[in-house]
């Protein structure tokens, strides 16, 4: 099959058995434990979130079996995932414990990708890529976690980037602690994708019970939002400009309210003092996954990020070159194993409205299109020759 027709899922996660077998061992969230059903039945429930309702939900093989994984790509014509734990991550656990299940859970994820089948007609390209994990909590030293870096990117071939939460080790990813680790990223070209877990205020979801909703629709992408806006505003992108960040949900609200944070800094003399370019020009140097499951929230995005490049130079890529180069920066992604179909289906809901929206963009051309579904991540991650 010729490169150009694949489809690679670059937000896809994982809990692998080990990790699993963490969480069954917690009594506190996170955690997954095993309840008796009123038919008898026992069945596994994941509490993940710290609103999540008593009893939290289903969780089954599709998290941790990689056959599981195998055919859900197969069902959906995916060739190609990379795959990253899901949150949590590590951030509930004490730095030792983080460092050494840090250690083992990417070894495992090495041997994951590694036995895992090549994709049909390639002779060298896996069907499984990952994400590894960071030691990437409170107390962490930040020697140990360049350390970490470097291991992962000399040790395991399979791994292209690392998955990281939005809090750092406990001050965010503007605490200047972490310029050790963003060196060390920038230096091994590890992708770092960038994913919420927390969300914000959840005083602002109000008393009506929506469930999940308003915080995995809102909370997750605003905390992404500002997390990604904080790093920008510390400069830590004109520091490593080599750092390549993809971002989670299609960076959530960053490309719809860039130019209000541009305005805004740009009325601050102390921040904009602090920055090499006007804050849009930073949007155009991150990746965004194509999460969004709609196609006018996909053109707008590649849109803003195709235009952010210019800004601060004299030419103000717009029209057909600014969304090209919008669209080369964004990834097809799935999500899964959230986000499950509630009936019987063949195919996802969530996965195919991903597929659609990048289809229905009226703007991208076929070429772009064909490089959200795979092109940009091949680049991106080194794999095959694309
Ligand atoms: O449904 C959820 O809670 C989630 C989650 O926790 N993480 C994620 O990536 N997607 C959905």
């Amino acid at each position: 099959m010729s490169l150009r027709k694949l489809l690679v899922d670059v937000h896809t996660h994982v809990y692998l058995p080990r990790y699993a077998s963490v969480l069954r061992s917690r009594s506190n969230v996170p955690r997954i434990l095993t309840r008796n059903t009123p038919s008898g039945w026992k069945e596994d429930r994941l509490l993940i979130l710290d609103d999540e309702p008593t009893g939290g939900r289903p969780v089954g093989p599709q998290y941790w079996d990689r056959e599981e994984k195998l055919k859900f790509m197969d069902r959906h014509g995916i060739d190609i995932s990379v795959v990253s734990c899901a949150n949590p991550w590590l951030d509930f656990l004490p730095f030792s414990e983080a460092l050494i299940l840090a250690q083992h859970l990417n070894a495992d994820l090495e041997s994951y990708c590694a036995s895992g089948p090549l994709v049909a007609s390639s002779a060298e390209l896996k069907r499984l890529y990952g994400f590894g994990l960071l030691p990437l909590v409170p107390g962490a030293p930040a020697d140990s976690l360049s350390e970490a870096v470097t291991r992962l990117a000399i040790e395991h071939p399979h791994i292209r980037g690392v998955i990281i939460g939005t809090r750092g080790t406990g001050l965010g990813l503007d605490d200047s602690a972490l310029e050790p680790l963003w060196a060390a990223l920038a230096e091994t070209g590890l992708v770092v994708f960038l994913h919420p877990h927390y969300g914000v205020g959840s005083q602002a979801w109000g008393t009506r019970d929506n469930g999940h909703v308003l915080p995995l629709a809102l909370g997750f992408p605003f905390e992404t939002t500002t997390a990604i806006a904080r790093l920008i505003l510390a400069g830590v992108l004109d520091r490593h400009p080599n750092l390549r960040i993809l971002l989670a949900h299609s960076g959530g609200a960053l490309p719809q309210l860039s130019s209000r944070l541009a305005s805004c800094v740009e009325h601050d003399p102390v921040v904009a003092g602090r920055l090499a370019h006007d804050v849009r020009w930073y949007i155009g140097r991150l990746w965004f996954d194509a999460v969004a499951y709609g196609a006018a929230e996909l053109d707008f995005v590649s849109e803003t990020i195709g235009r952010a490049g210019g800004y601060g130079t004299d030419i103000l890529p717009s029209g057909e070159r600014g969304r090209k180069l919008g669209a080369s920066r964004m990834l097809f992604g799935t999500d899964h194993p959230f986000f499950p179909p509630l009936g019987e289906t063949e195919k996802w809901p969530s996965v195919v409205e991903n597929l659609e929206a990048i289809e229905e963009v009226e703007r991208w051309s076929e070429e772009d299109k064909a490089g959200v579904r795979a092109r940009n991540a091949l680049t991106l991650f080194g794999l095959g020759s694309s």
